[in-house]
């Protein structure tokens, strides 16, 4: 396998099963890497484990399950046991409803799914990479956690810790070469917006409709150049908007 001693070896993918989950399991089997690929429905998992001829192992849990996700990470078996990268991919948005008419349980799950797992799973696997003083987390972030929209209210507040938690984890991890990034992507079309809409595809194929947006493929393009960067250099943050997205004027409430 080509690369530095930097260029990972074994790569953990939360959400693996999804949109931008499978096209990094792709990106990094390509480089070479066994797979630690995680997901929750098992036939879309065997699925996804079946297209590469890299070692995987697979992770059959919810990830907002506590019990589940540190029962399989100490079941890791020993020859994936060297993480070097961990890519917390798992997480999503549910509703965009006004704030005040939000479903308080959807608040409720898009902080557990994005936020409480992510500490977990970064918490298990940290100790292995200061130790072996090699390791990378990528984190998945999004502009939502820069840029606030109707709407978005919990979304944009989960991603705006991921961000925060990213830099402040680079803050401990100085000195030990454990690399952290944050790649925060705009508008990519995946089932993200399905979900988001609960399976409404008339709304999911409304985001996407005659306009440009980003592919998982650029996001997991993104993904491995961080993660293949020379050793010196750590991306503290990587924001991609699609060409066609861009900023709009704050609010301004008008009378009358
Ligand atoms: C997804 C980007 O703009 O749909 O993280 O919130 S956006």
């Amino acid at each position: 396998m080509a690369g530095n001693a930097y260029t990972p070896r074994c790569v953990l993918i939360t959400g693996a099963t999804g949109g931008f989950g499978q096209a990094f399991a792709k990106s990094f089997a390509d480089l070479g890497c066994k797979l630690i690929l995680h997901g929750r429905n098992a036939e879309k998992l065997d699925a996804l484990a079946a297209q590469f001829d890299v070692p995987v192992h697979k992770m059959l849990f919810d990830i907002t399950d506590k019990d589940a996700t540190l029962k399989e990470i100490a079941a890791i078996p020993q020859d994936f046991a060297d993480i070097d990268l961990l890519i917390n991919n798992a997480g999503g948005a549910l509703g965009l409803d006004k704030a005040y008419e939000a479903d308080p349980d959807d608040w409720e799950t898009m902080i557990e799914m994005n936020d409480t797992s992510l500490v977990r799973i970064t918490r298990a696997i940290l100790p292995g990479m200061v130790e072996r003083k090699k390791g990378h987390i990528i984190n998945i972030g999004s502009t939502a956690g820069n840029y606030p929209y109707p709407g978005g209210h919990v979304y944009c507040a989960v991603k705006a810790f991921v961000k925060q938690f990213s830099l402040a984890l680079r803050a401990d991890l100085a000195g030990t070469n454990v690399r952290v990034t944050n790649l925060e992507p705009g508008q990519a079309e995946t089932p993200f917006s399905l979900a988001r809409f609960k399976g409404d595809k008339d709304k999911a194929d409304a985001v996407y409709a005659n306009t440009t947006s980003l592919t998982a493929e650029d996001v997991a393009a993104a993904a491995l150049f961080v993660a293949t960067c020379p050793p010196h250099m750590n991306v503290n943050r990587m924001e991609i908007m699609p060409t066609t997205q861009s900023f709009g004027p704050l609010a301004v409430e008008r009378y009358g």
